[in-house]
């Protein structure tokens, strides 16, 4: 069978995709490149000293591993002089990463989770690089762009994937005409075609939460997962349970099996609720690609991709999967009158 790589099939796609154009091209090329970059070194870390805290705390509170800070600073590099980007977001970084001065400039907008699970690092367990891509809006001037032209309504995504550092690497993305997964051959340094057009199954068999915040959960997201334990439900027998702890895992693993991840708003200690995946980073572009692939993702409500981000780093609760499993925890949510969800 001929194999085909990442580029190549961008290049034969280029014609259904316009906004694939050369420029295009290279953003991506440089984010595989990114891409092998961290996949060499997290393979390797368990030989090398590239293990453990590196002593700083990032802007989520919590504390950087070195890992999470080699990937950030090979996107970053990599990426700022690539010659096709405008601004970046990290979810290690604050504040927007403006690509200034001297360094040629693009018109697209990359924001990106530099390595997603994290608390999984040190342990060998599957993590991934989550990214998201949009066009800088017309007509808004020269120079950096501001932050109101960064926090565009997250369907105006021109493109969004994720490698995956599991037992093979894996590249999957959308440029809005369907779902495509590469997997590294490693001896030839290449992504190749390995799951062209993905569609995720339209029930599915697995529910993936973290179950130990059940007393943080209100009775509308407490009802929703326990219909997916329940005798009576879809299946007419309990979903099975599969929770990795790292969004990108759970993700892929839903993506081909077929499945629901949730996580659902937490009470707070002001007894207000809130989600803590970031919508940018994180909920915005798996909605994108889950959407491409036939499924479905919203807060527990509303659509995800109809959200305009109020902020970089804002969070929100996330339902992401089969289309059937969405569904019904939207129908619940709306009955029981979840207050978990905003504008419900
Ligand atoms: P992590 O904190 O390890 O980086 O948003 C980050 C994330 O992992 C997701 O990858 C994962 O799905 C989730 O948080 C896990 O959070 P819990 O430990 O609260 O379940």
């Amino acid at each position: 069978m001929r194999q085909v790589t990442v580029t190549e099939h961008l290049l034969l796609h280029q014609k259904k995709s316009p906004m694939a154009t050369g420029r295009f091209t290279s953003l991506l090329t440089e984010l595989i490149l990114s891409a092998k970059l961290i996949s060499r070194e997290v393979t390797k870390a368990g030989l090398v000293d590239v293990l453990g805290f590196t002593g700083e705390t990032n802007v989520q509170g919590e504390k950087v591993r070195k890992l999470d800070e080699f990937a950030n600073n090979v996107l970053i590099h990599r990426l700022r002089r690539s010659g096709v980007l405008c601004a970046m977001a990290s979810e290690e970084n604050g504040d927007l990463i403006q690509v200034s001065g001297d360094l040629p400039q693009g018109d697209y907008i990359l924001i990106f989770d530099p390595l997603d699970g994290s608390s999984n690092i040190d342990v060998n367990v599957s993590i991934g690089t989550i990214f998201s891509i949009y066009r800088r809006p017309l007509h808004k001037g020269p120079g950096s762009p501001s932050l109101a032209e960064v926090l565009q309504r997250c369907d105006k995504q021109v493109a969004a994937g994720y490698f995956i550092y599991g037992s093979s690497t894996m590249m999957v993305y959308t440029t809005g005409n369907g779902v495509h997964g590469f997997t590294l051959d490693p001896s030839v340094g290449e992504f190749l075609l390995s799951h062209p057009d993905m569609k995720i199954p339209e029930q599915g068999r697995i529910y993936s939460v973290n179950e130990s915040y059940w007393n943080y959960w209100d009775p509308a997201t407490k009802e929703a997962i326990a219909y997916f334990k329940s005798t009576e439900n879809a299946l007419g027998k309990p979903y099975s349970s599969r929770y990795i702890g790292s969004l990108v895992a759970d993700f892929h693993r839903n993506l081909l099996y077929g499945g629901i991840f949730m996580y659902p708003a937490k009470r707070r200690p002001d007894g207000t609720y809130a989600g803590k995946l970031r919508l940018t980073c994180e909920a915005a572009p798996m909605a994108f690609i889950v959407e491409q692939a036939g499924g479905l993702a919203t807060d527990g409500v509303n659509r995800i991709l109809d959200y305009t981000p109020t902020e970089l780093h804002q969070r929100v609760p996330f339902f992401v999967g089969s289309p059937n499993d969405v569904r019904t925890v939207r129908e619940i949510m709306l009955r029981s009158g979840s207050d978990t969800v905003p504008g419900n």
